[in-house]
């Protein structure tokens, strides 16, 4: 877990020299490590499968069996996990074969073929309790400095159900031994023509040739370079290239081969958007033009699943955000499935993709192991998601606690690694601070979440909105870079109606949202607004979490429309940049 390469990101794959096969189970799972075992779907939370378990964080045992692979000589086996919160010990055949610690990014276990039988069983122990030492934290132990205030239940430090469970699709695969271990495509545009720096890694350093091919709107375009000491890197650039934006999400589709004396031995092939991404001044640029980000917050929080990935939700979720105009969202507070990421490239939405640090502090206890933590989920989502045209910015918290002095070191080195990981891309983090966040100067652009009107000036729009309109001119003023509003809304109870907007009333949250918009359009250093939250979602226990919800979405947790999805689909779909 320490400052080490993350292991591969690559994903499951079928052609001639990889296999990739969904584990469909059936799942089983038995609670407190007892004998019994109940069949419960994966990918699926098991708090929101089993009501009587809704507020059961673990450990738990899921076990299911799968066959032989075809194993080619020369192949290796691995398991791929999308993502099990929070812990995951897995074994083959009672054989202890590793771990993962975060909910949600990918890990594989490679399986020795000296554990594979004819029919083998899948042990997945899992454990989704809230500690301080883990990221995100909970049932943190008050030092008399940090008060969360609001405690809820389950006891977080942050506001969303903890699901737990095997959330995401689990794959048998299998690669050849002398493959392809990474692959990094940047894009950059010379005048009409677009470049793609493309570079692998490779598991073996003999002598071998990489060969990329790249096909789309009429071109193919092949090239290759010997491969050394473990890489090979080659530029190859197209000729008035079809650009990606949001408007239009042109994207090529690109192989990599290698190829060793006259063999093909590998193949992976992924889809590419060439644009890039720049900050001029107070300016988020894509391919050198202003775009202003209009879209959501969200969370991966459905009915029926829980945190588990759903095909059905995420088509439903993509044609909603489109219906609505919005042409970007953030992951927050954790990245969402590889899936979205697709859907994302291929109908333009932007994308500030966020790693699972929300609500990282910096009392003493379990510090060391949470700063470890958050290196490793940037290390693991740009691994992940670097090749995704859709995303723009990277995420590197939401709210921390940041106003503290450890907190300046730790985000000038977390920043760094962002940066040195990936260079064409702004890192940021979301804040609830202003002028006292010690992060913004090291990140590239600043995102603050704001409540004023909901949990300050209660009630009272009329104060809240320009005390929003000069807070949102002195953070500019002091660091001088793109504002995001990352987070704004109110709770709105479906159906409550005020003739004269007041607080839990669709009314309130539709004006609420319409005046900050407002205030943003004007603005022209603010470069995007999005609306805390998309859709209603679960959290904890509280007095202010009517339900066991947070009730900020303009959809219900349903997907059915209030008020203000009306009012941003007449918003947005008529502002074209703002
Ligand atoms: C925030 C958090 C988000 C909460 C939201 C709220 O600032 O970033 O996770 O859900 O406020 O509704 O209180």
């Amino acid at each position: 877990m320490a400052d080490m390469d993350v292991q591969q990101m690559m994903r499951p794959q079928n052609n001639k020299f990889r296999k990739a096969v969904e584990i469909k189970g059936p799942w089983y799972i038995s609670f407190y490590g007892k004998n019994k075992k109940i069949k419960i779907p994966v990918p699926a939370s098991w708090n929101e499968i089993f009501p009587g378990r809704r507020d059961f964080l673990g450990p738990a045992v899921y076990t299911t069996r799968f066959g032989v692979p075809a194993a080619a000589k020369g192949s290796q086996v691995y398991l791929r996990f999308g993502s099990v919160n929070y812990l995951a010990r897995v074994s083959v055949n009672g054989i202890y074969l590793g771990s993962h610690e975060g909910g949600n990014l990918p890990f594989e276990i490679v399986v020795p073929p000296s554990a594979l039988k004819k029919s083998n069983l899948l042990k997945v122990e899992v454990d989704g309790a809230l500690a301080q030492d883990r990221v995100p934290p909970g049932n943190v132990v008050f030092d008399g400095r940090d008060a969360f205030a609001n405690r809820q239940y389950p006891e977080t430090s942050f506001d969303f159900f903890p699901y737990c469970g095997i959330h995401r699709k689990v794959f048998l695969c299998e690669r050849p031994e002398r493959a392809i271990d990474d692959i990094t495509v940047k894009t950059l545009t010379d005048g009409k023509d677009g470049i793609l720096k493309v570079s692998i890694k490779t598991s073996f350093s003999g002598g071998a040739t990489a060969c990329f091919e790249l096909k789309g709107f009429g071109k193919v375009i092949k090239i290759s370079a010997a491969v050394k000491h473990c890489r090979a890197a080659v530029s190859i650039r197209v000729k008035n290239a079809k650009l990606w934006n949001t408007e239009k999400p042109n994207l090529y589709t690109l192989t990599a081969k290698l190829n060793s004396y006259g063999r093909d031995i590998d193949e992976y092939k992924l889809l590419t958007g060439i644009r890039t991404v720049s900050i001029k001044g107070s300016r988020l640029l894509i391919n050198n033009k202003p775009v202003f980000l209009k879209g959501f917050g969200r969370h991966e929080d459905y009915p029926g699943t829980g945190r588990g990935f759903s095909h059905a939700w995420n088509e439903i979720d993509f044609k909603l955000m489109k219906w609505a105009g919005a042409n970007s969202f953030r992951t927050s507070h954790y990245p969402y499935d590889e899936e979205q990421m697709d859907m994302a490239d291929r109908s333009g939405l932007m994308v500030i993709d966020e790693t699972p640090a929300v609500g990282m502090f910096f009392n003493s206890a379990g510090l060391k192991k949470r700063v470890e933590l958050c290196r490793q989920y940037v290390r693991e989502m740009i691994a992940r998601d670097k090749n995704h045209a859709c995303v723009i910015m990277w995420s590197l918290a939401n709210e921390p606690h940041s106003n503290r002095p450890a907190a300046g070191e730790f985000f000038k080195r977390l920043a760094g690694l962002a940066h040195s990981l990936d260079d064409t891309r702004p890192a940021t983090i979301a804040s609830y601070l202003g002028a006292g966040e010690k992060a913004f100067k090291y990140l590239d652009a600043v995102c603050v979440n704001r409540y004023l009107g909901w949990y300050t000036q209660q009630g009272r729009l009329d104060l809240a909105l320009p005390m929003l309109s000069q807070d949102l001119d002195a953070i500019h003023k002091k660091f001088g870079k793109p504002v995001i509003l990352t987070e704004f809304g109110a709770d709105a109870l479906p159906g409550t109606r005020a003739k004269n907007p007041e607080m839990f009333s669709e009314d309130y949250q539709a004006a609420m949202i319409k005046g900050y918009l407002d205030i943003a359009a004007k603005k022209t250093f603010v470069a995007g607004a999005h609306v805390w939250n998309m859709c209603d979602f679960k959290t904890g226990q509280g007095i202010h979490r009517p339900g066991g919800m947070n009730w900020k979405g303009v959809f219900t947790r349903e997907r059915k429309p209030k008020l203000a999805a009306y009012l941003l689909r007449s918003l947005w779909r008529k502002r074209k940049a703002k």
